[in-house]
């Protein structure tokens, strides 16, 4: 949720908002109208029918609607926030998976220059490591936050990016996430996932909640936000910008850096 709006500035997709831009409403009176609206734009934007019948089937997400209504603004210090997210206990289950799975991380590195720590501390961070990844239908919930005035033009393309995933056979309409739709291991909003998601297991199909595909997804998204291998990644370092770019709370982003040297070490 508080990487939302980091996001705004990286859309995956240029929507040219139409006369024929389906109209969005504040409940959930005008949804199935908007649904049949947003099919033709969808349709546009490349969904097949996969991703269409998802579209259709797709519900009115009550509980999303009131946690996005709720969000509080954040104003924890760096040192209250790593205990309230209990910093502790990822860096010392993240230092056991990394000694446990070295080679696959070594891989990673490898291959997109991003080490251990950096991508294991954002798997405990978001997720627990894979704990609990949500229990909000994906693809309702990202539909109804681009229905939803609030913030339409953010969700568009994120719900375009939903639909195309469930066409490619990444998600379906039963797919669970989190209450804006985020997705997987390490949490990525659809529009993201479906741009920087990888098969890494070479199953030809991109996984977020297999750990394979989730890891080196998210060292990919990392790497193509300009990540220089072997570079130091702390505030002032060059891949702190990286870093940045996952989420936009500074608190988030200066502790994703002090567990991943923690476990790195
Ligand atoms: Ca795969």
């Amino acid at each position: 949720m508080l990487r939302l709006t980091a996001l705004a500035s990286t859309a995956v997709f240029v929507l040219t908002t139409s006369a024929s831009a389906a109209t969005c409403g504040n409940t959930s009176a005008g949804f199935a109208t908007w649904k049949t609206e947003f099919a033709k734009e969808a349709k546009r934007a490349g969904v097949k029918g996969p991703g269409l019948e998802a579209l259709a089937q797709a519900q009115y997400a009550t509980r999303t609607i009131a946690a996005d209504r709720n969000q509080k603004s954040f104003k924890y210090s760096l040192q209250k926030f790593m205990q309230v997210r209990g910093a502790d206990t990822i860096v010392a289950q993240g230092r056991k998976r990394k000694a446990r799975n070295p080679k696959f991380y070594a891989a990673l590195e490898r291959q997109y220059g991003v080490p251990a720590g950096v991508l294991i501390a954002i798997h405990g961070m978001e997720t627990a490591f894979g704990g609990f990844m949500g229990d909000s239908p994906i693809v309702s919930a990202i539909v109804t936050l681009a229905y939803d005035c609030r913030r339409s033009d953010f969700f568009v393309p994120h719900a375009v990016g939903a639909l195309i995933l469930v066409d490619r056979g990444s998600i379906t309409s039963a797919t669970l996430g989190a209450k804006h739709g985020e997705l997987g291991h390490t949490q990525f909003l659809p529009g993201n996932a479906l741009t920087y998601g990888v098969d890494a297991t070479g199953d030809g199909r991109v996984d977020f909640y297999n750990i394979t595909d989730a890891m080196a997804s998210t060292a990919n998204y990392l790497r193509a936000k300009g990540w220089k291998p072997g570079k130091g990644y702390q505030p002032g370092e060059p891949n702190f910008a990286a870093i940045k770019q996952w989420n936009a709370a500074s608190v988030y982003q200066e502790a994703i850096a002090i567990m991943a040297a923690r476990i790195d070490q």
